[in-house]
């Protein structure tokens, strides 16, 4: 499970910041000045950084602790914690979370955090009895407040809109919790969770972990989800593919659209997906009858106001 994790990992920080894992360990050193960031100077953060990733004048980066002189940055009695820190551009105050994560990622107000239960004490996060799990936390940049939200979640997958987040949570590691009613344990459901009120929502929908198969846009989330392990949601007698639903985040309410994509873009006014033939029953959708997987027919529909 682990091994799944980091490979998740590796490629939604590849696809977020373009910066690989690992890089930086050895020391920050972008730097000829410790002044404030004004403009034309470089600053040196002196901060072994494992990653970065920069939002507006806010920028988060997990610092390692044992390449910062073994100092111990969540507090935990060890050295062996990558613990996130943000450093604001604006004011240049640095701010350290004190919390071991494995992932985060930085839209706007809000700042959403996997903390590992492992390297954070030991700690049960989530309540489920076990110290295994990665939690998502969230952290108000404009009250410094950070709140648990007691579910295992991939943090690279979280997608905002407003104080709204949308991600999936990991059925097998939430307890081993059957979050989609389905009989299995072996899906990653969608939720939301407001920011500004507290209240967490399970919209049932089950996704998959991949880099842009949660979309979520003004009044619309769009998903990829999995036949695998659910049902034939495209009808042609497969539970092979990865089939578009549409997701009201106001009534959790699912639109099916019974067409099998891997790659869509979801846009203020436009919806773009691309339907490969060979995994739509074999259909002839370009009037050429080669049914290939490998050149795929170009959709797009408009979004109602
Ligand atoms: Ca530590
Ligand atoms: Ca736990
Ligand atoms: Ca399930
Ligand atoms: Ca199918």
């Amino acid at each position: 499970m682990n091994g799944e994790r980091s490979f998740l990992r590796v490629a939604a920080v590849s696809r977020i910041i373009g910066v690989a894992l690992g890089m930086g360990l050895a020391g920050l050193s972008l730097t000829t000045s410790d002044a404030a960031a004004e403009p034309g100077v470089t600053v040196n953060l002196r901060a072994a950084a494992a990653w970065i990733q920069l939002d507006g004048s806010l920028l988060g980066f997990p610092e390692v602790e044992w390449a910062q002189g073994g100092a111990d940055l969540n507090g935990d009695g060890d050295a062996q914690d990558i613990v996130l820190h943000l450093w604001d551009a604006s004011t240049g105050g640095t701010r350290n979370l004190g919390l071991a994560i494995d992932g985060f990622r930085l839209q706007g107000r809000w700042v959403a955090l996997e903390v590992r239960e492992d390297a954070q004490s030991s700690s049960d996060l989530n309540g489920d009895g076990d110290a295994g799990d990665f939690i998502l936390h969230v952290f108000d940049n404009a009250t410094g407040t950070i709140a648990n939200i007691g579910l295992d979640v991939a943090a690279f997958f979280v997608e905002q809109q407003g104080d709204t987040l949308a991600f999936p949570v990991i059925e097998a590691f939430q307890g081993r919790t059957d979050l989609n009613g389905d009989g299995d344990l072996f899906d990653d459901v969608l939720h939301l969770f407001d920011a500004a009120t507290g209240i967490t929502t399970n919209l049932g929908v089950p996704t998959w972990r991949h880099p842009d198969q949660i979309q979520f846009r003004t009044n619309a989330l769009a998903v990829g989800v999995p036949e695998i392990t659910n049902a034939d949601f495209n009808s042609d007698g497969d539970r092979d593919d990865l089939v578009l639903h549409l997701v009201d985040p106001d009534t959790g309410a699912a639109t099916n659209l019974g067409l099998a994509t891997g790659a869509f873009q979801l846009g203020p006014q436009w919806l773009a997906f691309i339907v490969a033939e060979g995994f739509q029953a074999r259909t002839d959708l370009n009037g050429m009858e080669i049914h290939s997987i490998r050149f795929s027919t170009c959709w797009i529909a408009r979004r109602t106001p």
